[in-house]
């Protein structure tokens, strides 16, 4: 067993995050409330590399919760977010790089027609419903278990008693009337999607749905099921949005649009786009973008929306993405890792499984197969903890959740690759071994 690591300077700095920001976090999956411990204070990131604040080095599978495709402190990011700041941080006004951005995302994703620039996945989200009800005059979504979409009102709904069941509160604060708006079913079941139309004809604005959903683990989509929300929508008459926060220049390119052939109605962005500043966006069908403020009449807004520094970091990450080759290597890399657990799984028979799509994987502690939340929720919380500190005190850092991702970068090299599998084999008979 490696030694365990010094924490101490994380604890003093946590101690005192803790007097002054709510549970020390500004963000609560940061707490390891589902890993326990102290959480780490990260001190500086390079490439696919982190250190904390007492110095230990930690090869990177968080990368920012998905933003880090590049690694931390990509040079061109530095040196363009540098350049800009010395020109102004922020005009309140359009500038050039906000088109420049735009272009580059259209050209990856030509079902954007239109887009706008917002802050966060959240703001994009329920800007993007505000605008499919607007342009549908319905009121209902149908949103899918174990897929996030941010923390806006309309998506902290949850199924109630049975399913293509109306929403009740996932919080408090979220009043019924609202959680009750969204209608929750089974991902990868769309036959739950068309009782819904059915419950509900002529009410549903859109469908929500991570093509590639992330956010209970990875968990891809199944033959055809893209295709038939696709289908359905059309003859229903409601807007297909993609939530592309995570999957965007993520899984493809030109996200899982590109991958898997469907053209949402409305796509969300965010992540990656940004570089690692805050940026995200909605977009899609010039009919229905028109519709907002100031060329239509629904409202949304925002100070810092299309902020240069955040652009500039955005477009010298997207820049470098249209590198000829880099999404079939970091595909191979991320492959050999995935491959590599899956084999140390079968060769123990642990009970376990890999999802993965491209750079994106979850390791379940479960047999499986996870294809939904409700199979996902199967999974061992408590070895995925046990697991989680293992690969910790080995210098590998994963989501502090079994229900979140890892995230590949092009960063990480084979050897990495090489030694996160290694730390992998000893902490896996280490959980294990405990029964
Ligand atoms: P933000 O508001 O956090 O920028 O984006 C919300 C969001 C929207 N859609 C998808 C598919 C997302 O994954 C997210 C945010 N992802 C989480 C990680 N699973 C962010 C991490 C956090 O909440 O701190």
């Amino acid at each position: 067993m490696t030694p365990k690591k010094s924490h101490t300077r994380s604890e003093q700095i946590f101690r005192q995050a803790e007097s002054v920001l709510v549970g020390g976090v500004n963000s609560p999956v940061r707490a390891f409330r589902s890993v326990g411990g102290t959480p780490l204070v990260i001190k500086r990131g390079a490439g696919a590399r982190i250190e904390d604040a007492d110095g230990n080095s930690y090869l990177d599978y968080v990368g920012s919760w998905g933003p880090l495709i590049l690694g931390h402190a990509l040079p061109a990011v530095v040196a363009g977010v540098t350049y800009q700041a010395a020109r102004g941080t922020s005009f309140g006004m359009t500038a050039e790089l906000e088109v420049e951005l735009a272009q580059l995302i259209r050209r990856a994703m030509p079902s954007i027609e239109l887009i706008r620039f917002v802050s966060s996945g959240t703001e994009a989200a329920m800007s993007a419903a505000r605008l499919a009800r607007a342009a549908t005059g319905r009121s209902y979504l149908v949103k899918f278990s174990g897929c996030y979409h941010g923390h806006a009102d309309p998506f902290l709904s949850e199924a109630g008693s049975g399913l293509a069941t109306l929403g009740i509160p996932a919080s408090p604060g979220v009043p019924e009337a609202i959680a009750s708006l969204t209608i929750n079913v089974r991902y990868n079941d769309s036959e739950a999607v068309d009782r819904a139309f059915t419950r509900y004809p002529g009410r549903i604005a859109a469908v929500f749905v991570e093509p590639v959903a992330a956010n209970m683990g990875v968990v891809p989509p199944a033959e055809g099921f893209l295709r038939e929300l696709r289908e359905i929508t059309r003859r229903e008459g409601a807007l297909l949005v993609f939530d592309e926060v995570i999957t965007g220049f993520r899984v493809a390119h030109g996200g899982a649009q590109a991958l898997y052939g469907i053209t949402p109605d409305l796509t969300i962005l965010g992540k990656i786009i940004g570089g690692g500043l805050p940026v995200a966006a909605y977009g899609g069908r010039r009919d229905l973008m028109s519709l907002i403020a100031p060329v239509g009449a629904v409202y949304q807004a925002g100070t810092l929306s299309g902020n240069p520094l955040a652009m500039r970091a955005g477009i010298e990450t997207l820049k470098q993405l249209e590198a000829p080759g880099f999404y079939e290597s970091l595909a191979g890399r991320s492959a050999r890792l995935t491959d590599g657990i899956a084999a140390l799984v079968a060769e123990h028979r642990y009970p376990a499984s890999v999802n993965a799509s491209g750079s994106l994987a979850t390791l379940f502690f479960t047999p499986g197969p996870v294809r939904n939340f409700e199979e996902a929720k199967r999974a061992d919380t408590a070895k995925y903890a046990r697991f989680f500190w293992e690969m910790l005190e080995r210098g590998v850092f994963l989501a502090p959740s079994q229900f979140e991702a890892m995230f590949v970068s092009g960063a990480h090299t084979d050897e990495d690759i090489q030694r996160t599998l290694a730390a992998c084999a000893e902490s896996l008979e280490v959980v294990f071994a405990q029964g």
